[in-house]
């Protein structure tokens, strides 16, 4: 079915529900407000100016917040992305909107060239994707996307319709993606991993000789200021992997970048065990999943913990063993619920530390470490603080029993969308406003922690979010 046929076959919907709970109703209708101004009849552009079309990760996280709006376009949101899924598995970090021009973002669909290059991996043919993949937020988000309306979900076959591609995903994933050979998936482009310009790319993508600059033109420098974004150097080295990588017909195995970034793995784990209520729901134990969860969770610890520096680094699957910088990715996997109480009080203590000034000299979590060399409060994920890791870490928080912590970051979250016309990315001291406002996954997420009752432990948040322990087989 081609995108303008798929369009027209989804269900039409009636109401689009806003519903704002007392005191903070303003908020809640604005960031309806955005996310209905940013939604294009099958799925949310992260923002109408700068991406302009359907963006893997954020499609999660604005599933996640939609659903309390409208449950039918959150599963719509998410039925969208996985149309476009690959043969192989993969879902494409991003889903290209035919009717935007192509000089409107870069790397346009002619770059990527997925019906052609992308044959052999089993690209879809009605609709044009990238190649690459974004983080694995999707099972997760589908869960709880049917836990916030399951007689529409049961009635309309939801999860019975996903599950099967997001088992591929996850297969896809754990399988082709093993590039370090122990047991997690690798990113194969910093893209992927979603902090796009993090400082712990700089050693590993050193390697990488860049595409002339003359070689492609950067849409991006029209819509957000070049110092609160990456480098042309940057794109150059972003160019030429995702060229060979194109190049290579989307082979996995022979790239030059491998990293097997915490952030990423943990959310593979967390939707992982999504996957196995999932399961449980359509009638399977989901017991094996659980049990791969757990599993992986200790592979995680194994190979990514540095216990010394009380935090999660990246390994160089194709240099030398961890990465020595700290990111917020490295703290992620607080959202995890089977990590030992030594390892959760110790990402509690360096959240809350110097390097990330959590509750203390920061407004919100920065991106990368206060104290490195590279930290830029401004440049995008090199410092400014991102609304989807300050919700990531609110989960964990609470997951582990910090309600304090918890309360006051969600605090901070709600104060800082508001202030900032739910900006991308702030400046994590002054929580100044960066790159576009208006941005999807803010006000998602804002909405989802809008719903939750403060004061309440994780029994009291939307159904325990990352806590999936209560319904084990
Ligand atoms: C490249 C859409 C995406 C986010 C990423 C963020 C940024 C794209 C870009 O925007 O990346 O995928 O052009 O910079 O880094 O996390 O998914 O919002």
């Amino acid at each position: 079915m081609d995108r303008t046929a798929q369009l027209t076959a989804l269900p039409v919907e009636r109401t689009f529900v806003y519903d704002p709970p007392p005191l903070s109703g303003s908020l809640h209708l604005r960031a309806a407000a955005v996310l209905e101004g940013n939604w294009t009849g099958v799925s949310t552009v992260p923002s109408r100016g700068l991406y302009p079309h359907q963006w893997s990760w954020d499609s999660a996280f604005i599933a996640i917040g939609l659903r309390h709006l409208s449950p039918l376009r959150a599963q719509t949101e998410l039925e969208t992305l996985l149309a476009a899924q690959w043969g192989d598995g993969r879902i494409p970090h991003i889903v290209f909107n035919p009717s935007v021009p192509l000089d409107a973002y870069f790397p346009s669909p002619d770059f990527w060239r997925s019906s052609t290059a992308g044959r052999t991996a089993g690209a879809p043919r009605t609709v044009q994707t990238s190649g690459i993949v974004q983080p694995p937020v999707h099972a997760l988000a589908a869960w709880l996307v049917h836990c916030a309306d399951p007689g529409l979900s049961r009635a309309r076959g939801f999860l019975a319709g996903v599950y099967p591609r997001l088992a591929a995903w996850h297969r896809y994933l754990l399988h082709r993606r093993d590039l370090g050979g122990g047991g997690l998936a690798s990113v194969v482009h910093p893209w992927e991993q979603g902090m796009d310009n993090s400082p712990c790319w700089d050693a590993p993508l050193g390697r990488i000789t860049p595409a002339p600059a003359r070689s492609f033109r950067r849409a991006d420098l029209d819509h957000g200021a070049a110092e609160d974004r990456p480098t042309d150097l940057d794109y150059g080295r972003y160019v030429r992997l995702a060229t060979d990588y194109r190049d290579g017909e989307y082979a996995d195995g022979a790239s030059e970048f491998a990293v097997e970034d915490p952030s990423f793995n943990a959310l593979l784990i967390a939707s992982e065990h999504a996957l196995a209520r999932i399961a449980r729901e359509l009638g399977a134990t989901g017991t094996a999943r659980h049990a791969r969860a757990e599993r992986l969770t200790g592979v995680l610890i194994e190979r990514l913990w540095d216990p010394a520096e009380g935090m999660f680094f990246c390994r160089d699957a194709r240099g030398e063993g961890l990465i020595p910088e700290r990111s917020v990715s490295g703290l992620i996997p607080l959202l995890l619920p089977d990590l030992p109480r030594d390892i959760s009080s110790a990402l509690v203590r360096t959240a809350s530390g110097p390097h990330f000034g959590l509750g203390d000299t920061t407004q919100l979590p920065p991106s990368y470490d206060l104290l490195g060399e590279a930290f830029d409060p401004h440049r995008y994920w090199r410092g400014p603080a991102w609304f989807n890791t300050s919700w990531l870490l609110e989960r964990g928080l609470r997951l582990h029993g910090e309600r304090a912590r918890a309360d006051a970051l969600r605090e901070a979250v709600l104060e800082t969308a508001a202030n900032t016309d739910f900006a991308e990315y702030v400046d994590p001291y002054d929580g100044e406003a960066c790159g576009a406002t208006g941005f999807s996954w803010t006000a998602a997420l804002t909405l989802d922690l809008l719903h939750e009752r403060p004061g309440h432990g994780v029994s009291g948040t939307v159904l325990g979010t990352f806590d999936m322990s209560d319904t084990r087989d």
